[in-house]
């Protein structure tokens, strides 16, 4: 049996051995993403950000045993760690947080830091989540902390985004993250136990309401985004959480934005894979001396940036 075959025959040594080769971006990485890609395209992408601390973690990890409660379907969970390639010990926690878990073959756990691969961490995330996704995980819950450019391309992943904010923040922080709202299909407030969990309520509704003018007004095909309170290291509002987003992907598909976030999502694909790709070709055929050369003329003002480009894109001298 080929390691892929072994993969869609749902062998977890093999799905390790295979995200392992997609993360680093090696050259088996990339046949065994051709072989897994027509089995992609089934599962149901889940991305879950917010602020560091907030319980995501704590969060992913209830809702993965709530989801498998509620069906047999199998979950796979990718923890994203953008700020370090060391498994230093926000990983370590997460995996002793998620250890419930381990017992269930029905759930795999995958812990991901930033990589300077090809496309760097969106591409490889990206890429691991199709791996799983061929594998035949119907949930893919994808953890990322909210850390400006990486919550939206999760949200490009994800067919839902579930933004995860928690009491005892101050309004003006709060209003910094409106951009993180207009992401967000369905806002939970984790750690509804600390006091100011109304206030925070309050203030992320009409942050909502700003965020996202006139929804309300768009017709029956319309997704408002649910608020819902949780206690994640209780593991309370997770029923709650799981009909949220089986009524987000009811919506998704009658109003045909599962297909159109679909399409989306491959293009953006294929759009960030030929930026790459193309930057990729020309750093090997450009020498380097005439890279600096073009580089201290423009130092110099004596050429603009459009004429190095032009100078660098057509090899001109
Ligand atoms: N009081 C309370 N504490 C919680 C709740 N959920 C999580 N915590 C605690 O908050 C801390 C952070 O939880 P995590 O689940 O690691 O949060 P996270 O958002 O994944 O953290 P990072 O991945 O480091 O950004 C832990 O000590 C949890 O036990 C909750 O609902 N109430
Ligand atoms: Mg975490």
């Amino acid at each position: 049996m080929s390691l892929v075959e072994a993969v869609l025959a749902g062998e977890r040594l093999a799905l390790a051995r295979v995200l392992t080769q997609v993360e680093n971006d090696t050259p088996a990485g990339r046949t065994a993403l051709n072989e897994l890609f027509p089995y992609t395209g089934q599962a149901h992408m889940i991305g879950i950000t917010g602020s560091p601390g907030t319980g995501k973690s704590s969060l992913v990890n209830h809702l993965a045993k709530a989801l498998r409660m509620k069906s047999d379907q199998r979950v796979a969970i990718i923890a994203v760690d953008p700020s370090s390639p060391f498994t230093g010990g926000a990983l370590l926690g997460d995996r002793v947080r998620m250890r419930d878990l381990s017992g269930d073959t029905g759930v795999f756990i995958r812990s991901m830091a930033a990589r300077g691969a090809l496309g760097g961490l969106a591409h490889s995330t990206a890429a691991a989540a199709q791996v799983l996704d061929a594998a035949g995980f119907h949930f893919v819950l994808i953890e990322t902390v909210g850390a400006g450019q990486s919550e939206v391309d999760i949200a490009r992943l994800a067919h839902t985004t579930i933004v995860v904010e928690a009491p005892g923040m101050g309004d003006d922080i709060q209003a910094i993250k409106a951009g993180i709202l207009e992401i967000a299909d369905i806002l939970v407030i984790n750690k509804a136990d600390r006091p100011g969990v109304d206030n925070t309520e309050r203030a992320l509704r009409s942050m909502l309401e700003l965020a996202n003018p006139g929804r309300k007004s768009q017709g029956e095909h319309t997704w408002q985004p649910q608020v819902l309170r949780t206690i994640a290291s209780q593991g309370e509002g997770m029923a709650a959480l799981v009909t949220a987003i089986d009524e987000h992907a009811a919506y998704l598909r009658s109003s045909g934005a599962w297909q159109s976030r679909e399409q989306e999502r491959v293009q953006n694909n294929l759009q960030n894979l030929i930026q790459a790709t193309l930057v990729a070709r020309w750093q090997k055929q450009v020498a380097p001396d005439h890279y600096q050369a073009v580089l201290q003329r423009l130092y110099r003002r004596e050429i603009s940036p459009y004429q190095a480009v032009d100078l660098l894109l057509n090899l001109e001298d």
